[in-house]
């Protein structure tokens, strides 16, 4: 039923999912039955997520790198127009972003999918003049950005002890949680992102979004140096962190660096990396790579040490093609189904673990959370020291409709399940279905020495921000295994 088109994406999924909600509206006209519905799923998480409180005890200490950003938020399609860009009619994919034609092709390729892509601007005078225009633009926005600042004010909010790597400028520090130590240099002019968010059916020229998300531009002169990875380290020893968290490697992406450069920042990263107490877990979390030989470095340098990855349905299939040793793969379905993404994991987990036993040195992956639109997924080894797994995966579920929404309080009338009734748990035939129960949303189960827990996502219709949503989400979700 797939319909394979030039880009290789796949429309079936899209097709079955319109399929199977037609289905669901024949069988419950009275649209009060589908309330109840997302009431009973939404208590149920919500019950899921309390039954784990943090111990009170002593709060968890959590050690974030690097860098960070301002980011302004701006209507995507808004800004090309006042840019004057004209919509193209060759969607493409490029590397990094040197003119407006460029950006508008690699903008047009991402926007019709609805998929989360970041790219590097290596054009200085493009892209002042795009935040020249954005800062104009009504309706902008301005907000912390950057991985590791977003996931460390997450983890802030959630009760822990925060130490923050990266430089920043004071009014930036100014206004962090007071549970964040940040450990850098300070900097005059900050690094400044250009999110460009688009909703659901949003049009430019013919284009039309399937799903809401964004396009990030940057053009950073800090972060893609790691500059406070010195200053972070020193602290790091006496702050004892439970978790060690690396995320902002992207900035890296497509960098115009100086022969060997990155590598020599990389080769001290794993040796910060590797002299991490046995006690700190490590986690990576993902994003948007292009760039194949930074994407070998982090398998060498950077996968070896993590126990733990967080990603999104675009950065899965593109790390697993980098094991794979094919073409990268920069486009997937962003409504991927639960079986397809759940195979995807089963390899990338067992990838990571037979190169970490061939490697003979380093951490084995023990955790694996993949974040997608219709649901949360996380696969965690047995015996190993997360804890909590079903209630961090509904916290998760929960996370991604509070950050898209912008509200803390979940309102049932923003948003939907799109989850089918029921799923497969792998693509091979023969593979047991899990129905999605209203009163136990999280389905867990046990596989191959690790468990498996899939919670759908209650999606919000009403976006207020994409942009950010995979670090809230995979911040909170570790909160609770730690
Ligand atoms: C960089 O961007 C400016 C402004 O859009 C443009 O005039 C110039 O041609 C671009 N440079 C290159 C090398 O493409
Ligand atoms: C991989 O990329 C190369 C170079 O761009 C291209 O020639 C080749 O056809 C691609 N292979 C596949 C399987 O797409
Ligand atoms: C849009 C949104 O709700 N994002 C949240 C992500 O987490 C940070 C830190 O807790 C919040 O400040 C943001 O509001």
């Amino acid at each position: 039923m797939a319909i394979e088109l030039r880009s290789g994406f796949k429309y079936g999924s899209f097709l079955s999912l319109a399929v199977v909600l037609v289905a669901y509206w024949f069988r419950s006209p009275d649209s009060s039955v589908l309330n109840e519905r997302l009431d009973a799923v939404l208590s149920s998480l919500l019950r899921a997520e309390r039954k784990v409180g943090m111990s009170g005890v002593s709060r968890p200490r959590v050690a974030i790198g690097f860098g960070g950003c301002v980011d302004i938020i701006v209507d995507g399609v808004t800004l090309l127009n006042k840019m004057g860009l004209k919509p193209t009619d060759q969607p493409l994919h490029h590397d990094y972003i040197e003119n407006t034609e460029q950006l508008a092709q690699s903008f047009a390729y991402f926007f019709s999918p609805g998929a989360a892509s970041e790219r590097f601007v290596i054009n200085d005078t493009l892209f002042s003049e795009l935040v020249e225009a954005s800062r104009e633009l009504p309706g902008n926005r301005w907000s912390i950005g950057g991985n590791a600042p977003v996931m460390a004010s997450r983890m802030a909010l959630e009760g822990c002890d925060v130490l923050l790597g990266g430089s920043f400028s004071t009014d930036f520090t100014d206004i962090l949680s007071q549970r964040i130590t940040v450990a850098g240099n300070t900097v005059d002019e900050p690094d400044i992102h250009l999110i460009l968010e688009y909703p659901t059916g949003a049009t430019w020229g013919t284009y039309t979004s399937r799903r809401a998300n964004r396009y990030i531009i940057h053009s950073d002169d800090h972060n893609p140096y790691l500059d406070s990875m010195e200053q972070f380290q020193e602290k790091l020893n006496s702050f004892k962190p439970d978790l060690l968290v690396v995320g902002g490697l992207q900035m890296m992406d497509n960098f115009p660096f100086k022969q060997g450069e990155r590598e020599a920042l990389l080769g001290k990263l794993a040796k910060m990396l590797s002299s991490a107490s046995p006690q700190t877990a490590i986690h990576f979390e993902m994003a948007s790579f292009v760039d194949e030989s930074l994407m070998s470095d982090l398998l060498e340098f950077v996968l070896p040490h993590t126990d733990s990855l967080g990603m999104n349905e675009q950065e899965l299939p593109n790390l697993l093609s980098l094991f794979r040793g094919s073409n990268l793969t920069v486009l997937s379905d962003p409504n991927p189904r639960v079986a397809t993404v759940l195979d995807q994991m089963r390899e990338l987990y067992r990838l990571v673990n037979q190169h970490h036993r061939e490697a003979g040195t380093g951490r084995p992956l023990t955790r694996l959370h993949v974040h997608t639109l219709a649901f949360q997924a996380i696969i965690v080894k047995r015996g190993s020291k997360w804890k909590n797994t079903m209630s961090a995966t509904a916290k998760a579920s929960l996370t991604a409709n509070r950050h898209v929404c912008g509200s803390p309080d979940i309102d049932l009338s923003k948003a939907r399940l799109i989850l089918d009734e029921s799923f497969s748990v792998s693509r091979q035939e023969g593979s047991q279905r899990i129905p999605l129960q209203e009163s136990r949303p999280v389905s867990c189960w046990d596989e191959d020495g690790y468990e498996v827990c899939v919670a759908p996502v209650l999606v919000c219709t009403e976006v207020y921000q994409t942009a950010g949503g995979g670090d809230n989400i995979s911040a909170a979700g570790l909160v609770l295994q730690i």
